[in-house]
């Protein structure tokens, strides 16, 4: 009895203390009323590399300018610093980096006290601090996810000063971080130079680390501003329904008005007040790529706050790109506006040459012409939040998304603690706040890969997935599992099984025959367990590009090929039942840690980490085509198009 009251007040306390993100975090976008200024480009730069790396903390560097603590390089941001330099410690550094740059504010967002600036950075790996002038202005736990300061009281303290941002971001993982890892020290000094320590990691990519998104000022007013929207859509017959809910921050009273437009810009529907729903006759939904003609259509909802007063009249003007669909899964299928959807897509990874993860507009702009040149519909973000630029272009595009949280190689039972669990739905607050709004997510991921045979992980994914569907009761959840695992503890709390297996790779490597009957005993076994639809969320091999050898050899081209192809033989079968989708592992080569089974990477990629396609890229591509194509509800103009 005492552990179950135990295990009521943790869960309490876990609850109690995820309910605490009290502000929204909209995607800065300009408009009447708000200003966006970006801070990309070069930062001073510098690795505290004091053996207890917290010199800079000691020597408190954010009280001058950087230079005046050391000496700096030139960093750009964004970008992960790990491969810009030529030095191989800096490659692999674990602690503190310290980035700084002086920024011209204009003279009005100082004098005009009615203007609220925030700094926002769209995401650092991992630990952030952040000081505007020596101040402190906010911290936060966690990659991938932006965080913003209000920073106005600050820079007007010294109206003609320049504006200087220190960023210090620490990449150490440890248990309780998401992903977790290890830091591990060598103390024997026959062996290892003294303070020698590594960095223990338990997930298959590079540690990169940073500033990897861009980091920007932006202005709203600051007696009242459009703090949070929330869009639900549905529909029934030709009507559209967007139920919608703003959270209005300030002290100023002001009147709501929202107006729907059309891609035309005509308005649709209009409303006030902050709850309430719009309706749309004739209503055009947003579909997935290859699914409808015109895939990915987008309302834009104007949100409009004007308040006055004796003098003059103010405003606050959002605007919210939305797409009305819906999303259900049955126990055999997942459906987007009530017609069954079939994943075929991909897994992909924030990675390339020099820039780490640093956000890059020409290789997203070229994934997805490569994604869509393949017939990809879909993709997971395997093993972390992307970028939200991406998750834009999903929505105009048509791509379908899993949008997957960065709780992957959760392997040690110490892992599966009380502070890790109140971090990761901490997390999930973070993810769904940031996301809810894109018509592209159509399922939330909560980790790739736990140890969820661990007695501890059964609470864990119970907590977390409850947590997660009281965040957002209107898409699916999951997380990936691997087909390994006898026992998954976590299972009967998804809505979707996902799975990832590796027949004829890493167990009985070279035969592929194993692979018919292996996958086929995979998909029996899970859907009589669990009777929920299936997903391959991952599959594929290792192959250098160029490298051939027939009869089909690991690490070849024709290897990769025929693991496809004996692969999409079963999903052939289990499609008709209930195999909802196939995502090969991976869209593109990656880097990861050095080892012995890594060639300067994973190079499971069907294209290499330059975008260049392998021959098994030719294979999906026919397939994904075919499979858009099989239904036959593709109008003439997107039959296999041989040109493309
Ligand atoms: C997996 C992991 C992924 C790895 C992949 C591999 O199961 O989810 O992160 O990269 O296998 O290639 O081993």
């Amino acid at each position: 009895i005492l552990a179950a009251m135990l295990r009521v007040l943790c869960l309490l306390a876990v609850v109690d203390s995820v309910l605490l993100l009290d502000s929204g975090m909209l995607f800065p976008r300009e408009s009447a009323s708000r200003e966006v200024k970006e801070l990309n480009g070069l930062w001073a730069f510098r690795a505290d590399i004091s053996p207890s790396r917290n010199q800079g903390f000691e020597e408190a560097w954010y009280k001058s300018r950087l230079i005046e603590s050391g000496p700096v390089i030139d960093m750009p941001v964004p970008a992960s610093y790990n491969d810009i330099t030529q030095d191989p410690s800096l490659r692999t550094f674990t602690g503190w980096v310290w980035y700084e740059r002086e920024v011209v504010v204009p003279t009005r967002w100082i004098t005009d006290e009615e203007i609220r600036v925030v700094l926002r950075v769209g995401s650092a790996h991992y630990y952030s601090v952040v000081w505007v002038n020596g101040v402190k202005v906010t911290e936060h736990n966690g990659g991938h996810l932006p965080f913003e300061a209000e920073i106005g009281s600050v820079i007007r303290k010294d109206p003609t000063a320049k504006c200087r941002i220190t960023i210090a971001v620490n990449n150490t993982l440890t248990l309780e971080t998401l992903p977790p890892g290890t830091i591990q020290y060598m103390n024997d000094p026959t062996r290892y130079p003294k303070g020698f320590f590594v960095q223990n990691i338990f997930f298959d990519f590079f540690n990169y680390a940073g500033i990897h998104r861009s980091v920007l000022l932006y202005t709203t007013p600051k007696a009242f501003y459009v703090d949070d929207i929330t869009v639900v859509t549905d529909f029934s017959d030709n009507a559209g329904l967007v139920n919608y809910k703003v959270s209005v921050k300030g002290s100023a009273a002001a009147t709501l008005k929202l107006t729907l437009m059309d891609k035309e810009g005509h308005c649709v529907a209009s409303s006030s007040g902050s709850v309430g729903a719009l309706k749309v006759a004739d209503v055009k939904l947003w579909w997935p790529y290859l699914m409808h003609e015109n895939p990915g259509y987008l309302y834009s909802l104007e949100v409009h706050l004007t308040a006055a007063n004796d003098k003059s009249t103010s405003e606050d003007v959002y605007l919210l790109p939305v797409g009305i669909r819906t999303v259900k899964v049955s126990s055999t299928q997942f459906l987007i506006n009530n017609k069954p959807f079939y994943f075929h897509g991909v897994n992909k990874h924030e990675d390339s040459d020099i820039r780490g993860k640093g956000f890059d507009w020409p290789l997203i702009v070229k994934d997805f012409n490569l994604m869509k040149w393949m017939g990809a519909n879909s993709f997971r973000t395997s093993h972390y939040p992307y970028a939200e630029e991406i998750l834009q272009m999903c929505d105009q595009h048509g791509i379908v998304v899993i949008d997957e949280c960065p709780g992957v190689g959760i392997k040690d039972i110490r892992s599966f603690g009380n502070a890790s669990l109140t971090h990761h739905l901490v997390v999930m607050d973070e993810l769904v706040r940031r996301d809810k709004n894109h018509p592209s997510v159509v399922m939330w991921s909560v980790a790739n890969e736990p140890a969820s045979e661990m007695p501890p992980a059964q609470f864990y994914f119970k907590t977390l997935i409850k947590h997660t569907k009281d965040l957002d009761p209107t898409r699916p959840v999951t997380y990936i599992t691997n087909s390994n695992y006898a026992r998954d503890l976590g299972a009967p709390y998804v809505d979707v099984v996902c799975v990832n297996s590796y027949f004829s790779w890493y167990h009985d490597p070279g035969y592929l025959e194993v692979i018919p009957i292996q996958l086929n005993t995979q998909f029996e076994d899970w859907y009589a367990k669990y009777q929920k639809p299936i997903i391959q969320s991952e599959y594929g091999a290792d192959t250098l590009p160029g490298l051939h050898n027939d009869p089909p050899l690991m690490f070849t081209e024709e290897y990769q090929q025929a693991v496809l192809q004996h692969y999409h033989n079963v999903f052939d079968q289990k499609r008709k039942h209930y195999v909802i989708g196939e995502l090969i592992w991976n869209f593109a080569d990656f880097m990861t840690v050095q080892g012995i089974t890594r060639v300067v990477g994973n190079k499971k990629g069907v294209f290499t980490r330059q975008r260049q396609p392998k021959a098994a890229a030719f294979i999906l591509k026919e397939r994904y085509w075919r499979l858009a194509n099989e239904t036959g509800k593709l109008p003439y103009w997107t039959k296999y198009p041989c040109s493309l």
